[in-house]
């Protein structure tokens, strides 16, 4: 006599199993775009922190002709470009740029794409 098979039938297993993974790749997909700094409140400041690896705040509002800069305070390689700036990939020291016209400027860190910022600029 053969042995009972201690397994359930595998259609009551396999599906719930698939739900879960798609949950978990529709997260990780999520989270490797980080958090959406056009979503962020804006921190009226013009001083950014560069950290491993995030920009703080990622969301800043200054008045146009004013000059942000970022200070680096992680340990890993990073980099600020956006349009017309872009700064060295380094890990230390600081980066400043003046914004002279009002609108919203997204940048972001090239080799890490969750990394990203925004700095409002409003007349
Ligand atoms: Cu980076």
């Amino acid at each position: 006599m053969a042995p009972t098979s201690p397994a359930q039938p595998t259609s009551r297993v396999l599906v719930p199993r698939l739900a879960l993974l798609g949950l978990l790749v529709i997260g990780a997909a999520a989270c490797s775009s980080g958090p959406d700094p056009l979503e962020a409140d804006p921190v009226a400041t013009s001083s950014v922190d560069v950290d491993d690896n995030v920009f703080e705040p990622i969301a800043v509002e200054v008045a146009p002709g004013t000059e942000v800069t970022w200070t680096w305070v992680g340990s890993n390689d990073h980099n600020v470009v956006g349009d017309g700036f872009e700064s060295e990939l380094v890990t230390e020291g600081t980066f400043s740029h003046t914004f002279e016209d009002a609108g919203t400027v997204e940048y972001r860190c090239t080799i890490h794409p969750a990394m990203r910022g925004v700095v409002r600029v409003e007349g």
